[in-house]
């Protein structure tokens, strides 16, 4: 394959980010590296046999960066100036969208500038698709930064085939009904052929929306639009690469660092680990008096058992997630001031990301695994725990609020707003016999090993390129 940038494509991905992160070295050479998400390692192999693109913002502002080659595919990166990023990255996609699509959890903020820059980045990141398909090609749009994506597009290229995936929830109507641009965004996604969601739920959200419009009518699974189109919406579940993750988990190097982990814990018997981007969909709060209820009230020894929280920065620069950082950092030292030593915490917060083979290690050591959002579209961590964890004396307590509730059903189900409810379920999941724990267990690998992210891959373009 050639190693420089094609003219035209036969297949594209459109996402807020490239698959790409940018290292500078000691000399000032720049170069580039895959981040390793699940999303780059599902759709790589895609794009090398397809001959793809990738189309995306680099993560810079105010700087044009030509477009290259990598690793068999081309990257082109779009331009966004540091008043984009904040009004249409940090604003309408993270202020407004993202708290109004998991359920209001915290007040969407909505500001007309912040939807003039939306739709301003939108149309830019579709003619950018638009100017690099080749004829027929396919095309797929990634995530909520990109809603109006879909409709630009098969404007400016009816010739295309358009699929549209969203990675967290779509909220019932009466929710998203406050948005003062709700008919925008759906006529945006009618541009889609497909319009894929986490869950059946979400798609149904979706349809009753759709079917509100002039002109639009609907049907098991479809929406026929007023250009004569049918626009097919359906589920497609995302998952993790389950042998990837196993595999490293089990490598010697993880192994060692899995030791070392331990060691550093201070040899507790038992293990509880969380990791989450500091977000407050995460239910970090309630998590986190939860087990620091426990502790206090003597059911966990600090003795023997260590909390290891994980908490990925994220959005810093978004009022809300400053608020969370602050409130968790109190909360921390109220529950360890009470219980623990200073030689022993009963809970390691550490609010700082750690490379992949730590997570494995991580994921390794840990008896129970505490997994309890307030909602989330899919949530990937109780997949990834899952697929590493090769003791069967473990437990995972999953929110019934995560999308991975229907998928991962042997979980020991949570409603992270019942602290007492999650209290006694906890307990529940640590004194469980090894039997019933390794009968979960193995169920729930069948079903992570099963269903990986090679399978949503192929279901979703199936799905698109066979119609
Ligand atoms: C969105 C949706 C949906 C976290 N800390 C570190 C680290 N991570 C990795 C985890 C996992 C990923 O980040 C988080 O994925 P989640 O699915 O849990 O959550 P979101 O970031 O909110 O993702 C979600 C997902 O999209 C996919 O569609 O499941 O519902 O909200 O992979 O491992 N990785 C490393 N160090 C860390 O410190 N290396």
């Amino acid at each position: 394959m050639s190693e420089t940038v094609q003219d035209k494509v036969d297949f594209l991905v459109i996402a807020n980010r490239l698959p790409v992160d940018r290292k500078v070295d000691d000399d000032g050479n720049v170069s580039w590296q895959s981040s390793p998400g699940g999303l780059v390692t599902a759709l790589e192999p895609v794009m090398q046999r397809k001959g793809g693109a990738w189309i995306g913002w680099h993560g810079a502002p105010d700087e044009v960066v030509d477009p290259f080659h990598h690793d068999g595919y081309d990257i082109h990166p779009v331009p966004l100036s540091a008043q984009e990023v904040e009004e249409y990255y940090e604003g309408f996609s993270n202020a407004t969208l993202w708290p109004l699509y998991h359920d209001c959890v915290v007040e969407p903020v909505f500001h007309r500038e912040w939807w003039d820059a939306y739709q301003k980045v939108n149309k830019r990141f579709a003619e950018q698709a638009a100017e690099q398909a080749a004829e027929g090609a396919t095309v797929w749009v990634q995530d909520y930064q990109l809603t109006l994506v879909p409709m630009y597009l098969r404007q400016m290229r009816p010739d295309l085939r358009i699929g549209f995936f969203l990675h967290i929830p779509f909220p019932p109507i009466e929710l998203y009904s406050r948005l003062p641009w709700r008919e925008e965004l759906v006529e945006g996604l009618l541009g889609a052929d497909l319009v894929g969601f986490q869950t059946p739920g979400a798609a149904a959200n979706f349809l009753r929306l759709a079917k509100r419009r002039p002109g639009v009518t609907t049907s098991r699974g479809k929406a026929h639009t007023r250009d004569g189109r049918d626009v097919i919406v359906r589920d497609f579940p995302i998952s993790i690469d389950s042998r990837g993750f196993h595999e490293l988990a089990t490598s010697e190097k993880v192994q060692a660092e899995a030791d070392k982990l331990r060691e550093d814990l201070g040899n507790p018997e038992t293990i509880i680990f969380g990791v989450d981007r500091l977000d407050y969909t995460k239910g970090l709060r309630q998590r986190i008096r939860a087990v620091g209820e426990l502790f206090k009230e003597g059911k966990l020894d600090p003795d023997e058992v260590v909390f290891l929280q994980l908490a990925t920065p994220s959005r810093e620069r978004v009022e809300e997630y400053k608020i969370l950082r602050d409130d968790i950092n109190l909360l921390v030292g109220q529950i360890n001031s009470k219980v623990g030593t200073i030689a022993r915490r009963a809970l390691v917060y550490r609010n700082k990301s750690v490379p992949r083979d730590v997570l494995a290690a991580m994921y390794q050591v840990a008896d129970l695994m505490l997994v309890t959002p307030v909602r989330d579209g899919m949530n990937l961590v109780a997949k990834e725990y899952i697929a590493c964890r090769s003791n069967d004396d473990s437990a995972l307590v999953l929110s019934e609020f995560a999308g991975a509730a229907r998928e991962l059903k042997q979980a020991y189900m949570v409603n992270p707003y019942d602290i007492d409810g999650m209290k006694a379920t906890i307990m529940q999941a640590l004194t469980d016999s090894p039997k019933v724990k390794a009968r979960k267990m193995r169920s729930m690998r069948r079903q992570v090993f099963d269903k990986t992210i090679d399978v949503w891959a192929d279901d979703f373009l199936t799905e698109l390129e066979g119609r």
